[in-house]
């Protein structure tokens, strides 16, 4: 008798296997060193500089932290001077971002994106700063999956309205380069550089990143004095001790993620479908426009035939009952891309006639259905 039929998984990470890890790991039994800034941490941050050509004998530009969630949380406190203001937003993002807002002891205020680009939707956003010029502390950009983001004109829009700038760069591993204000990364295992639970700050500037690393140590600066109150959001050296293998690994990995979404995006094609990041990028998620507002029946179909999908984004941030009371600015993209897009199956082991199944479950599933 045949039994379920096994689930094809949203997402499969791939974390250093334990023969690499070896090495690092007797470094620690050596040292007896575990937490707290040890050496394996250190080492990893170097290599993040020098992965991003940003190492300096004087400074590190990378701050490990225990998520990105963290790595939000304290670079807002970091980058924000008051205590307590608006912190501008985009819905359209993950729940952890709103989450590190409040966190950060900020009030959110929801603003639209724009189609094509999925960065906040600039009228609105100059709309706000005209209406209410003094009421925001900060602006809180999210960069979309895998894709590179020019950060000039909205750094210029933070100095012409004294905003603090902070982008959560969580899934953007492979496009991210260093620059002035605080970018967030995330070592979630579901990223292409994955270590479990982790993450990190970086900039081309020290000073911030130096503040994050404080206020990811309680506060600590000198003598062990705490001026402005942080949390404990450290990595351990174990979890270091996977990232320096997993950094080790890197320019294989992450070929072949790159490759393996080509290969997707080729075979997708022939159904009529894309995937929507650019080409280019190590990513570790494969989403695609469904042309109409059918993520949710979609994905109910696509389970019955034992495929997992995940609308990895859910309906918006402004669509959480714990965000139900900050103020919000006409939703009309975010409503619609919540509707239309999903993500579907994406690992460097799903075969090719994985992916041809899921062109053609997809096709099928939207044969029927209308377009927008
Ligand atoms: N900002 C943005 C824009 C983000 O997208 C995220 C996180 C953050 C901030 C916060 O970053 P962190 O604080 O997490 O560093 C995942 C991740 O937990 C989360 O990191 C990610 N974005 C978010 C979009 O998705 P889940 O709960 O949907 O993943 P889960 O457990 O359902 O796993 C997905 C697939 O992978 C499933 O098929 C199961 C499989 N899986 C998963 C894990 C963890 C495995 O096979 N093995 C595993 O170890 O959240």
């Amino acid at each position: 008798m045949a039994g379920p039929m096994p689930l094809l998984q949203v997402g499969r990470p791939f974390l250093p296997r334990a023969e690499t890890l070896l090495p690092y790991l007797r470094r620690i039994d050596e040292a007896r060193w575990y937490t707290n800034r040890g050496p394996l941490v250190k080492m990893f941050e170097v290599r993040l500089a020098e992965h991003f050509q940003i190492a300096s004998a004087r400074a590190v530009h990378v701050a490990t932290v225990a998520s990105c969630t963290t790595g939000l949380i304290l670079a807002l406190k970091a980058a924000v001077c008051k205590r307590r203001g608006v912190c501008l937003l985009p819905s359209w993002t993950f729940a952890a971002t709103a989450c590190a807002v409040s966190a950060a002891g900020l009030t959110g205020h929801f603003v639209d994106i724009e189609p094509d680009s999925w960065l906040i939707d600039r009228r609105q956003l100059a709309e706000l700063l005209t209406l209410a010029p003094t009421e925001f502390a900060a602006l809180l950009l999210v960069h979309p999956p895998g894709s590179a983001i020019n950060l000039d004109p909205w750094r210029q829009v933070a100095v012409d309205h004294g905003l603090a700038l902070v982008v959560d760069a969580a899934d953007c591993f492979d496009c991210v380069r260093p620059e002035p204000g605080l970018q967030v990364i995330s070592l979630h295992a579901t990223k292409a550089l994955g270590i479990g639970e982790g993450g990190f700050v970086l900039s081309s500037e020290a000073e911030g990143v130096e503040t994050v690393r404080r206020l990811s140590n309680f506060g600590f600066g000198r003598d062990r004095v705490v001026d402005s109150p942080g949390i404990n959001g450290k990595i351990s050296e174990y979890a270091a001790a996977v990232g320096l293998a997993a950094l080790d690994a890197w320019p294989q990995i992450g070929s072949r993620w790159r490759d393996q979404a080509d290969a997707y995006r080729r075979v997708l094609a022939t159904y009529g479908l894309d995937l929507l990041f650019p080409a280019g990028s190590a990513c570790a998620i494969a989403i695609v426009d469904l042309g109409g507002p059918h993520a949710a029946a979609v994905a109910t179909e696509l389970l019955g035939e034992g495929v997992e999908t995940r609308r990895w984004w859910g309906e918006g941030c402004h669509r959480h009952p714990a965000f139900a009371d900050w103020p919000r600015s006409p939703m009309p993209v975010t409503e619609s891309l919540a509707a239309r897009v999903l993500g579907v199956p994406f690992h460097l082991d799903l075969t090719k006639s994985q992916m041809n199944r899921i062109g053609q479950l997809l096709a099928r599933a939207l044969a029927h259905r209308a377009p927008a």
